[in-house]
């Protein structure tokens, strides 16, 4: 009678801090034992010559989510998760999206029931707050953080979603009371749309004007208001897909000198420029993504944020918008860039991409490849230890890595229901072949082995603002720039 249900065996295990030679036994959806010689299981998996990761979490990604301007993305909760799966991912963290005047528990409800039936990885949801009423900010936010909610998105431009700074104020202060994380869309809406209008004015209508008109110090004044404005309220905050080296050295000032805030890069960063917003026709539009890629001196200032402490998180900011009239042109066949849909896709070569360049090309270390696609995101998310990680009674969310597994990047291969990669043609080394969520083999053989609707939603804890504190801060200050009675 075999003791476990699977057993991989002779794979190389890595973690965010380890590596080493390792067979892992799995039990009820958990990892129960690691080591060598460990018994039988009803299932085993020879991972010979074959890198054992923690699955990938990817936690800031656009699912079956409506834009501000009422655009669907092209991915559903189905096809997101499945092209997740693909890509390595065992988790994901998309967005619970309010429009103005909807109420926060109205939107979670209806997340759930768009995930609940179709998903076939463990998800959990941020989310997106863009009308901070009385309601919001004293009745339903408290509430939904205590049940485990405990991340929010906020955005300084977009004109149906940004917030002042006196919202961001009274956003942030009820994290930091309840123990919650912000997380920030740092762009000035007014520099942009100062630009966009002399732009449009000159007849400058074509894509690539949405890079210029999106200036980088658009991101970095914004990245250090919302630094500043979390000091005040002495709050954590993590200011998520940042392109701006300015921004990206103003996350690494505040953060050496002790402060909770915390930055996420994406790999349009890393891997496309401002250029590609130049190709012929309408081709530039499929690059259009807030921030929008930069140069390569700005590539160059990304990876280095991946190394030196800059950055703990890489998501994909997975924006699925197809070449077409349901997307990109939604507002007509000829948009001016004002009037693109915004976003990349990329939740399924997320991983691929920087494993390739960055571990394969020496870059990264494997276990800072697993920090910043897996363990930082479940710490800071209040996932952790249950997820982000491979030891005894964490969940068995494993990928498989073939590191040495070739593939050439095309649309054609991958199970998102977009239309377009902007990777198409990337030359990759390492790519998950066994992807594996709660002890359950989700993708084999290059072909999915669930159902949908198999994932589990993942109840979160409020992190307890005086103990709780992600990882490498210490806790805050009991309200450390004013008295408590101003919190
Ligand atoms: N920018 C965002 O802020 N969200 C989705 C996509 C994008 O480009
Ligand atoms: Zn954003
Ligand atoms: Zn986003």
């Amino acid at each position: 009678m075999s003791t476990f249900d699977l057993i991989i065996k002779g794979g190389t295990v890595a973690t965010a801090s380890d590596t080493f030679e390792s067979d892992i036994a799995i039990k009820d959806g958990r990892i129960v034992a690691l080591g060598h010689d460990l018994g039988a299981g009803t299932r085993e998996i020879d991972a010979n010559g074959k890198l054992v990761l923690p699955g990938g979490i990817d936690a800031h990604c656009h699912i079956e989510q409506e834009s501000s301007t009422r655009i669907m993305t092209a991915d559903d909760y189905y096809s997101g998760s499945v092209s997740a799966a693909f890509g390595g991912n065992t988790t994901f963290i998309p967005f619970a999206a309010q429009h103005r005047g909807q109420s926060l528990r109205d939107v979670v409800k209806i997340t759930h029931e768009r995930a609940g039936p179709k998903s076939v990885i463990d998800y959990a949801f941020h989310l997106i707050i863009s009308d901070p009423s009385e309601n919001v900010l004293g009745q339903e936010l408290p509430a939904l953080i205590q049940d485990g909610y405990s991340s929010f998105k906020v955005y300084m431009t977009y004109e149906m979603l940004k917030i002042d700074d006196h919202q961001m104020l009274d956003v942030l202060s009820v994290a930091r009371k309840y123990g919650a994380m912000t997380m920030v869309h740092a762009e000035n809406n007014d520099v942009i749309n100062w630009l966009s209008e002399r732009l449009l004015a000159r007849g400058h209508v074509a894509p690539k004007y949405h890079a210029v008109s999106h200036n980088p110090i658009a991101e970095s004044e914004a990245s250090r208001r919302a630094i500043d404005l979390a000091r005040l309220a002495d709050a954590r905050l993590l200011i998520v897909h940042v392109s701006a080296p300015e921004a990206a050295q103003a996350i690494l000032n505040a953060r050496n000198q002790g402060l909770p805030i915390f930055g996420e890069t994406c790999p349009q960063y890393l891997f496309l420029t401002a250029e590609d917003l130049d190709r012929d026709g309408m081709e530039g539009a499929k690059f259009c993504c807030s921030p929008p890629p930069r140069d390569k001196a700005g590539q160059d200032a990304i990876w280095l944020g991946l190394t030196n402490g800059t950055f703990q998180v890489f998501s994909s900011d997975h924006a699925p918008y197809r070449y077409d009239e349901t997307g990109k042109f939604n507002a007509g066949p000829n948009p001016t860039f004002k009037k693109i849909a915004n976003g990349v896709p990329g939740i399924e070569t997320r991983m691929p991409l920087l494993f390739s360049e960055g571990v394969g090309k020496g870059r990264l270390s494997v276990n800072a490849f697993v920090a910043l696609t897996s363990t930082n995101a479940a710490k800071i998310y209040g996932l952790h230890p249950r997820k982000g990680t491979i030891a005894v009674g964490s969940d068995a969310d494993i990928a498989i890595w073939d590191p040495d597994w070739k593939r050439t990047i095309s649309q054609s291969m991958l199970h998102d229901n977009m239309d377009y990669t902007p990777y198409e043609g990337m030359e990759i080394t390492g790519w998950p072949r066994t992807v594996i969520n709660q002890g359950r083999i989700i993708v084999e053989d290059d072909t999915l082995q669930v159902e949908r609707g198999s994932g589990e939603f993942l109840e979160r804890q409020p992190l307890d603002p005086a103990t709780d504190e992600p990882a490498d801060h210490a806790p805050l200050s009991p309200a450390r720039n004013f008295g408590a009675d101003l919190m």
